[in-house]
């Protein structure tokens, strides 16, 4: 048994004697898999954390900043650097291959990221006991140095490359994962009243990345069953992304390109224009564990058949609060 085992054995004994107490937990980490009450259909523990607690909890809380003033005071010490330039000849022509990236610093401090990332431990704890829809987590097989990180997806069933069944990379419209938990709507009003991502591109679906050491994602450029811009946030530890038109696969979990950028922990990578479409980008094998979550909006061509929009995402407007 490891760590990750024991922990994950750890919570669920924690949680089951404070349900025997008759008592809620934190509501950062959420009672997600033991809140059987009134189940209305019990296809994943989540589903039925979701319904059962829509009207109980303001998700506000989960990121709670007490006052609009404190909230002024965070939003003024966010660094915003929307100035990356790296140009390349791309079909003949020079080319910002960078332009319309958007890299904003402290957008998340070190106590938020310890409530989300602890909350995602315990969502991974719950998709290895099974309590997850069948693709909302996926931990694949180590077979090699570099190859593979744990996913947890919500929203809807991304296909990196061809699998099993033959479905062609892209959003899968038939298969159905989890609906985005609470905690990551909270991420994502942040974002919009953050004036991160606009209020036009409310994103409606999520993949987590859990590194462990060595671990990478290859290089790429993100599927346009997403629309742009999307974006990427980084915790646990500082890592590189690097971007280029064509980056070098040099060996197992080692990419070499033109541009490296530090992502500092709680951070949001904002992808759009050249740099979400001209250059690719890749985050070479990790020097320690690494969990990142990226949100993007599905193209509504693309929504998967059974979706259901979430009408707190959909009813997300700018607030008054102005960035930088
Ligand atoms: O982990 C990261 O920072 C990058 C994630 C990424 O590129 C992706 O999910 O497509």
């Amino acid at each position: 048994m490891d760590a990750r085992q024991r922990l994950c054995n750890y919570n669920f004994v924690v949680a089951v004697i404070t349900r025997i107490m008759g008592r809620t937990s934190s509501p950062a980490f959420g009672s997600l898999e033991y809140t059987s009450h009134r189940t209305v259909h019990k296809k994943s523990s989540l589903d039925a954390y979701t319904i059962n607690t829509t009207n109980d909890m303001n998700y506000d809380s989960f990121l709670s900043i007490p006052r609009e003033q404190d909230e002024l005071l965070r939003l003024s010490e966010v660094i915003r650097n929307k100035e990356y330039v790296h140009v390349e000849k791309v079909y003949g022509r020079s080319t910002n291959v960078l332009e319309g990236l958007e890299l904003h610093e402290r957008v998340f401090n070190s106590f938020e990221q310890q409530k989300i990332v602890d909350y995602i431990y315990h969502l991974q704890c719950m998709g290895q006991r099974g309590h997850l829809r069948d693709r909302t987590y996926s931990e694949p097989k180590k077979w090699m140095r570099g190859k593979g990180r744990v996913t947890l997806q919500f929203g809807c069933c991304y296909n990196y490359s061809v699998d099993k069944k033959g479905n062609p990379p892209g959003i899968i419209r038939d298969e159905e994962v989890d609906r985005i938990p609470r905690l990551f709507k909270a991420i994502i009003r942040r974002l919009v009243h953050w004036s991160v991502l606009p209020p036009s591109c409310v994103p409606n679906s999520c993949i987590v990345n859990i590194y462990e050491k060595g671990d990478c994602i290859p290089p790429h450029i993100d599927h346009h069953d997403f629309v742009r811009p999307f974006c990427t946030i980084s915790f646990l530890i500082e890592s590189n992304i690097l971007f280029g038109s064509k980056l070098k696969i040099i060996g197992p979990g080692e990419f070499s390109g033109p541009v490296s950028i530090a992502l500092s922990v709680g951070s949001v990578l904002v992808l759009k224009g050249n740099g979400a479409d001209v250059a690719q980008h890749c985050v070479p094998g990790v020097h320690a564990k690494r969990i990142s979550i990226t949100f993007r909006k599905m193209d509504e061509r693309k929504l998967p058949y059974r979706f259901i929009p979430d009408p707190e995402l959909e009813r997300l407007k700018a607030s008054s609060l102005h960035a930088k």
